[in-house]
């Protein structure tokens, strides 16, 4: 069963098999055969979720663009399944969204949602970034046809900040952009219009979350490799990065990718990160990261792989975009 990434699976199970053995005798698995209206058709599935205490953390909101569905949950309510992440919310059960289309233009990132539901999310900066900006584009998504009835809302800080008034099926795609400047808490909110939940699938497509740095923070990084490594081509070798906050400094929590930027042997196959996309994460610091690294075989032809020590420098790019750190590790290579 799919599982929603905020959602612990343990949790939805729990909250899936309630929603279910609530619907009387009806079999929800079974499709609504001949409905003019296969949707709420009056009944609900009512949905919700709380973030399990100590899950209360700030969110990655980082000095760029940030897309929310990438950040977690405080608490959710959705009227029939769970919420649907980047999918829209198909029927009750979790995971049957399709893709999130909004007058023919489909969306990968967003939340499908059935009213009435609501999100609440911390706008609560990482790094002392200060969140100014949320923008999204907002619809019922085209799996309900032109059929459907919602008004989006957006609170912060429990103040309604925007309203969409009565949005249908057929209705254009309409964009929100609101200052969130000061603001700690944003919550999306989707009513039924006055008229029930029949087809209410609304898409909130690219929700996104623009923070910038705290001019006042001035954070600061040093990143190295303390000891070498010996290792075989072709053979996966694990080296040692160390992070720590430069004193004198803010410190914070840190979050970064790596990058080879360089390494000091040209013309042989290409050095392989292990996990190029793994995202390196420490609340506190000094931190150490294992990162797995792998000298690519086979050879071209007539090549003949230098061994020795090699200087491989890595490039950390951390979230706040246009902060760059390097740290140089030195390979014993061995044949
Ligand atoms: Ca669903
Ligand atoms: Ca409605």
């Amino acid at each position: 069963m799919y599982i929603p990434r905020f959602l612990p699976s343990l949790t939805a199970a729990l909250i899936l098999s309630a929603l279910l053995s609530a619907c009387g005798g009806s079999d929800p698995a079974a499709p609504a055969a001949a409905e003019t209206d296969p949707y709420a058709g009056g009944a609900a599935y009512p949905w919700t979720y709380a973030a399990p205490s100590g899950q209360l953390s700030a969110q990655r909101l980082t000095a760029a663009l940030n897309t929310l569905s990438f950040e977690p949950l405080l608490a959710a309510t959705n009227g029939w399944g769970p919420i649907e992440l980047d999918h829209s919310n198909g029927e009750q059960r979790a995971g049957d969204g399709r893709t999130l289309t909004l007058g023919g233009v489909t969306y990968a990132e967003g939340f499908g949602t059935h009213a009435g539901s609501e999100m609440r999310f911390s706008l609560q900066g990482h790094n002392g970034a200060r969140c100014t900006r949320f923008t999204s584009r907002i619809g019922v998504d085209d799996e309900v046809g032109n059929r459907g009835s919602v008004v989006f809302q957006v609170f912060l800080d429990g103040a309604l900040a925007y309203s969409s008034g009565t949005m249908t099926g057929a209705s254009a795609t309409r964009n929100i952009d609101l200052d969130i400047s000061g603001r700690g808490e944003l919550r999306l909110v989707v009513k039924d219009a006055g008229d029930g939940i029949n087809s209410d699938h609304a898409d909130w497509a690219n929700p996104q979350v623009r923070c910038e740095n705290d001019p006042g923070a001035d954070l600061r990084y040093s990143f190295s490799f303390p000891r070498g490594i010996n290792a075989r081509y072709g053979k996966t070798a694990t080296a040692i990065l160390r992070v720590t906050d430069e004193p004198g400094h803010t410190s914070g929590p840190v979050s970064f990718k790596l990058s080879v930027f360089n390494w000091t042997s040209p013309g042989a196959p290409p050095l392989q990160l292990i996990e190029p996309n793994r995202v390196y994460d420490a609340t506190t610091l000094p931190a150490e990261f294992p990162v797995r690294l792998r000298l690519r075989t086979p050879f071209p032809d007539g090549f003949t792989p230098p061994t020795g020590t090699v200087e491989i420098t890595f490039a950390a790019n951390l979230e706040d975009r246009g902060f760059f750190k390097r740290a140089s590790l030195n390979w014993n290579v061995l044949r």
